[in-house]
């Protein structure tokens, strides 16, 4: 793909946004770079963009900056229907998005994870699996670090594992991964697609240009996800498996069992039927027993090891934010679960304790319904501490099953379950929203929620 003075508008001005900027001047192609925030807004970003003498237009997207443009590259944030980005595409201009930029410069294997929970799990697990089978990886994409940075670096890694998002495949045309991963697919994002069928629709392009001869790992306890990937022309591999001429993993209490004597290419020392042990892995829950039996099976496909897939299972710590054990105090115990962003990732969690949980949620609703959550409510919750602005939908839709509070911020939130809580018992952030009411990420969110267990521990055990 030659890029050299070719006229490029890059929409979006985060983390991606300036990635893809930095490498198109690197190719010498003349970029206006669009955000509908202001200066302030963008912090150092703009300077940066300036001093690449990267012509900059912010506060709106007047449609006149895409007139002369051969092509449009679009951030994940940024929807690729608005307007003037859809008159452009009908005027014939190329829109793309910054992972099939990237994918077109990479010339390692992608193996592509994808799902609405347990992307980033699954994709660190598998980046680690593969680096501990001896196979140097580069681990990037919606977990925070943009591919396109990885090809500006230069970098020549066997491998790419790759976590890719549903607005990232929203704006793919040519990426084939040879191993795709679909996680599970539940309601999310209602807030940016107008319906869930248009959002499953977005996953299952993950496999729009695999081939015969790729891989695509799949969850086979959804008969949505069956039909929807019926007529892929890959080899489809499932966890779990449901009928006997199917290749994949079956979870067994706590021993993983993998099926695949049709697999190629494999290390010459798997054996058929071998067996992965997830005794000693930190990670709790099913679903992230399933998450590991799918980052498992890639690893396998991709010529890992069972002997670097068991070791990484032995010592793989879990991930911040997730279901992450905060601390214990006075035998209460404190989880951060602030990646939980929609009502299936709390639903998850729930199913993780047996012991009576005092959840806290809230912060920007993606148009979720939190009715779903209705039946754990009854099961695992003792007290609900709603925030936010969705704190009053969540309150009419669960209020009246459990005591419900309103906290008017994350301290308030942590303090009022502590002091409700008995020992045994488990204070639970997860939040089941987007936290861009109160914070920047939820990793601040997260990081709130961590400081405010760690005040809750200075009074209760009188230490500074
Ligand atoms: N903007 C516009 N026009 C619009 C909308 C937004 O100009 O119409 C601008 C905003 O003003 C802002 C910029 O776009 O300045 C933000 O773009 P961005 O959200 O794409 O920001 P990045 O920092 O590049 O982050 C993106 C992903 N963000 C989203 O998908 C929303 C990050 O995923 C990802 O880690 C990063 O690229 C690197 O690949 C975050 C996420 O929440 C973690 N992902 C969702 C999820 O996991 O559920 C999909």
């Amino acid at each position: 793909m030659r890029l050299k003075d070719k006229n490029i508008v890059v929409v979006g001005l985060g983390r991606t946004g300036l990635a893809v900027a930095r490498f198109l001047h690197q190719q010498g192609a003349r970029i206006v770079a669009a955000d509908i925030a202001d200066e302030t807004a963008l912090g150092d970003t703009v300077g940066k963009l300036r001093a690449m003498r990267i012509d900059v237009e912010l506060g709106s997207h007047r449609s006149s900056i895409f007139q002369k443009a051969d092509l449009i590259v679009v951030s994940p944030g940024v929807s690729h229907t608005i307007a003037p980005i859809a008159q452009a595409r009908s005027r014939g201009v190329e829109v793309i998005g910054e992972v099939e930029l990237a994918a077109r410069f990479i010339q390692a294997p992608i193996i592509a994870v994808t799902g609405t929970n347990g992307k980033t799990t699954t994709t660190e697990l598998l980046g680690q699996m593969l680096q501990n089978s001896g196979i140097p990886t580069f681990v990037g994409g919606n977990i925070g670090n943009p591919l396109i940075e990885y090809v500006s670096s230069g970098q020549k890694e066997q491998l790419v594992a790759a976590e890719i998002s549903s607005f990232q495949l929203d704006t793919i045309d040519c990426f084939r991964p040879k191993i795709s991963i679909l996680l599970n697919i539940t309601a999310d994002h209602l807030d940016r697609y107008p319906d869930f069928d248009t959002y499953a629709d977005s996953k299952i392009r993950i496999f729009k240009n695999q081939q015969a001869g790729d891989i695509a790992v799949l969850y086979g306890s959804d008969p949505l996800i069956r039909a929807k990937t019926a007529n892929i022309e890959c080899q489809r591999l499932f966890f779990p498996l449901l009928q006997a001429n199917e290749q994949g993993a079956t979870l067994n209490g706590k021993r993983i069992i993998l099926k695949l004597d049709k697999l190629k290419p494999m290390q010459p020392e798997f054996r058929n039927q071998d067996i992965l042990d997830i005794t000693k892995t930190a990670l709790m829950g099913r679903h992230n027993y399933e998450n590991v039996c799918a980052a498992s099976l890639a690893a396998l496909a991709a010529g890992g090891t069972v002997e670097g897939i068991q070791n990484t299972l032995d010592q793989f710590k879990g991930l911040a934010h997730r279901l992450e054990h905060v601390a214990t105090i006075n035998r209460v115990r404190f989880y951060n679960d602030s990646k939980a962003t929609n009502v299936d990732g709390v639903l998850r969690a729930l199913d993780c304790f047996s012991k009576p949980v005092l959840l806290l949620m809230g912060g920007r609703d993606k148009g979720s319904n939190f009715s779903a959550l209705k039946d754990h409510m009854g099961k695992h919750v003792k007290e609900l501490i709603v925030m936010g602005e969705a704190a009053d939908p969540i309150r009419k839709a669960l209020g009246q099953l459990k005591p419900t509070k309103v906290a008017a911020s994350m301290q308030q939130a942590v303090a009022t379950a502590f002091q409700d809580a008995n020992p045994e018992e488990v204070v639970l952030l997860s939040p089941g929203c987007a936290s861009f009411d109160w914070y920047s990420s939820y990793a601040e969110r997260g990081d709130d929620f961590r400081c405010a267990v760690e005040e809750v521990k200075k009074m209760a055990t009188g230490r500074d």
